[in-house]
């Protein structure tokens, strides 16, 4: 295994683009550099986050109203940092996250409306801006991964993936503003074609911290 410091990446993008496969693959294809690699979630991640994902994502899309929302995000992240990627950084393991900050930035500042800079202040008080070092955005055309996501799941979403195309377009548009906005941070990623293809293409924007 390498040593040294550990390093926190982040992907993210829409429902259904690939980000659960390519988790899995990204991480073989670390671990088989002789990275330290620890896989994780948002929402969850620690066992308290695990509990809150379960409040987000199980109910009616009105259970909660997105200020509420947008704070059980930011505990469950406040969580999950504090218990598990810390502490793995701080052991000089590498940390891997399905969904950060990016997730709340995207879908409750803008699919939900609350602005960026709401969800940034949520996250400076719960998480003290901590940040991953890259972060990789997949990129698919909106019904191409609701498509994926029905062909898996037979058309049942959770609270949150099942809301309208006008939401989904909304958290697409705020993914690219990031890239836009946090350029050395947030790539964006073709997600389309072959697993194989996508899992290179995510190693090409981490070549430099390789
Ligand atoms: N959320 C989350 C917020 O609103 N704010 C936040 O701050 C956070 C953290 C989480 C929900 O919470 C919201 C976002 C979400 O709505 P979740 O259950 O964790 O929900 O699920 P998602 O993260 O949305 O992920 P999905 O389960 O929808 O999809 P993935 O993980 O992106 O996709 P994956 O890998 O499961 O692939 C989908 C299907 O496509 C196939 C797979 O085999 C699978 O069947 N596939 C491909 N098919 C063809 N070509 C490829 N290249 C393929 N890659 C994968």
């Amino acid at each position: 295994m390498t040593s040294g410091p550990g390093r926190f990446i982040s992907l993210e993008g829409g429902e259904g683009v690939g980000k659960t496969t390519q988790l899995a693959a990204l991480g073989n294809a670390l671990r088989n550099r002789g990275i330290d690699l620890l896989t994780t979630r948002e929402p969850g991640g620690s066992p308290g986050a695990e509990a809150i994902r379960q409040l987000l994502l199980n109910g009616d899309d009105s259970r909660w109203s997105p200020r509420a929302e947008a704070l059980l995000f930011a505990a469950a992240r406040a969580d999950h940092v504090e218990k598990t990627i810390r502490p793995a950084l701080a052991a000089g393991r590498w940390v891997l996250a399905d969904r950060f900050l990016d997730s709340s930035l995207a879908y409750q500042g803008g699919g939900a409306e609350l602005g960026t800079e709401a969800v940034r202040a949520l996250h400076a008080f719960g998480s003290e801006d901590f940040l991953p070092e890259r972060t990789l955005v997949l990129m698919l055309r909106e019904q191409e991964g609701i498509g994926r996501a029905d062909a898996r799941d037979g058309g049942a979403s959770d609270r949150i993936g099942g809301r309208g195309p006008s939401f989904h377009l909304s958290v697409d548009r705020a993914f690219r503003q990031l890239a836009v906005t946090e350029p050395a941070r947030v790539r964006l990623v073709d997600a389309t074609g072959e697993r194989e293809a996508v899992t290179t293409r995510l190693l090409d924007q981490l070549s430099d911290l390789l």
